[in-house]
């Protein structure tokens, strides 16, 4: 009998009202490694974490910031101590190789410790008065009840992106992770509890976080139908962002989205060759292709095309498939059947309707013991245009479309056509093409000479057009979005002195 996993609301672990449960199990050995049971939630299990947070936000939002903070900093500790079991538990639950899951451990960690000192400073801002003897200051206050919502490929970061900062200004929170990685979503909360009791004691606060497992249909859409839910953060496809802002903007929820990308790479004759070479090979088929932030367009020079394609070809074929757990694995399997079917159907696309040309993989891969797992080898198209839709709809799986530029202005006009705008990279070593690169480039990030993939903790993430809806994640600037600015005046002339009267 495999282990059935709960929900944590309130401070306790619970099983779902429905007594429902879903399997999880290995993407890359799916027939013989069942996981666990994870609990299939219901819209009476949302309603009791909701008010579970709304309580202990009266008190949680009183704990001193700096408090809050070594409670992150603790949680650090605790993920620092963990990070090999975790990494390893997160391969096995979503795919990606073991160095990546590492990698993905140590971005929870670098924001848990942004997190923790930002405590100390949360700074406001003060601004002269137009009246004498009176004070002008300005704080940053907790919103209160945060749903956060969360993708199955990055299952430990993206969360403590969200939760983190949430935290330690003084929001409650509660957490729907994906349901295809629920697992790394509970060692999270496990021990983000965990550091919480030993920096409160006795002071100790139920609900502050609560765990919700379940889909987005059943536990998602609670979230939005929930008055008590004052903002909701959520890294997933741009079809559901748009609902989550139709419905979140109708009820005047705060919304923070990180939606789709179709990010490309441009390379420019004079660059580096064998840099933007292992560049592309690692932004494409890094994580499967399935990062918001994967390379899925190449935009090659004229001059360079058929060389590179040649040689990334060559590179492209070499790539070692399997479990991520193993040695010397490059690329695991998709995250599920779903997933490898929707790369399949664009590999139809690309090769029936756009008629583009497939010069390597296109298949899955099925030799020896993958077999057992959703593995798709890595699939590169040449002689893409931009107006085909391999060229524009996002994949999410190991695919890249190679599309040739005559110069810089039409690789960035080539790069801007697509609805997307997250991240995208240049390889050149002219500085003024770079330069002007970074300025006309549509999106949230641009790599100079570096891949579109790994963004740094604590720099703004996020992008622009259908990426989101303007916030961003990372760094200083999501702070903005997990508090609210209260103006403060203070009068200490001993009159009644009136403000919007002449006083000039
Ligand atoms: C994502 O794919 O949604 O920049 C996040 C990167 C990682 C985060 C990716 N730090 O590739």
């Amino acid at each position: 009998m495999s282990e059935k996993f709960q929900n944590f609301i309130n401070g306790e672990w619970k099983y779902s009202d429905s007594g429902e449960f879903s399997e999880n199990r290995n993407p890359a050995n799916w027939k013989e490694d069942l996981i666990g049971l994870f609990p299939k939630s219901t819209v009476k299990d949302v309603k009791e974490a909701v008010q579970s947070a709304k309580k202990a936000f009266e008190k949680w939002r009183l704990v001193p910031a700096p408090k809050r903070g070594d409670v992150l900093k603790v949680v650090g500790d605790l993920m620092t101590e963990r990070k090999n079991e975790i990494a390893f538990e997160m391969t096995r639950e979503m795919g990606k190789v073991n160095a990546e899951t590492k990698g993905d451990t140590q971005e929870g960690i670098d924001t848990a410790y942004y997190a923790a000192s930002e405590g100390r400073r949360l700074f406001g801002m003060n601004a002269p008065s137009e009246l004498n003897n009176k004070m002008n200051l300005s704080f940053r206050m907790p919103v209160g009840v945060a749903g956060i919502i969360t993708p199955w490929n990055f299952p430990m970061a993206i969360p403590t992106w969200k939760i983190f900062p949430a935290l330690v200004c003084g929001n409650t929170v509660v957490f729907k992770p994906a349901e295809l990685t629920p697992k790394t979503a509970n060692t999270l909360i496990h021990i983000i509890d965990t550091a919480m009791k030993e920096v409160l004691g006795k002071d100790y606060i139920p609900g502050v976080v609560n765990l919700v497992h379940g889909s987005g249909r059943v536990v998602g859409e609670a979230f939005l139908a929930d008055k008590d839910i004052n903002l909701i953060s959520f890294t997933g496809s741009t079809e559901v962002g748009k609902r989550i802002n139709e419905v979140g903007g109708r009820e005047l929820k705060r919304v923070s989205l990180e939606l789709g990308g179709k990010n490309a790479q441009i390379v420019m004759p004079d660059a580096n060759m064998d840099l933007a070479l292992d560049a592309v090979l690692w932004g494409a088929f890094g994580t499967t292709g399935q990062r918001c932030t994967a390379t899925s367009r190449l935009i090659l020079h004229k001059d360079i095309y058929d060389m590179f394609v040649t040689r990334l070809t060559e590179k492209t074929s070499k790539l070692r498939l399997g479990y991520g757990n193993n040695e010397n694995v490059d690329v695991g399997p998709c995250v599920s059947e779903q997933q490898r079917e929707t790369v399949e159907y664009y590999v139809n696309v690309g090769l029936n309707e756009d008629k583009a040309k497939l010069c390597c993989g296109g298949k899955r891969a099925e030799d020896g013991d993958l077999a057992k797992g959703w593995f798709f080898k890595p699939t590169i198209f040449i002689e893409v245009t931009p107006e085909m839709r391999i060229a524009k709809e996002e994949i999410f799986g190991p695919v890249l479309s190679v599309i040739k530029c005559r110069d810089l202005d039409d690789a960035i006009k080539i790069l801007n056509n697509t609805e997307y705008g997250l991240s995208s990279s240049i390889f050149t070593n002219n500085v003024n093409d770079a330069f002007k690169a970074v300025r006309d480039i549509q999106a949230g990030i641009t790599y100079i000479n570096g891949a579109t993939i790994g963004a740094e903790a604590h720099m703004p993430f996020g992008g622009v057009k259908a990426t989101g809806n303007g916030h961003r994640e990372g760094g200083w600037t999501v702070y903005d979005f997990y508090t609210e600015w209260k103006a403060v005046y203070i009068d200490y002339s001993g009159k009644l002195q009136r403000a919007q009267i002449d006083n000039y």
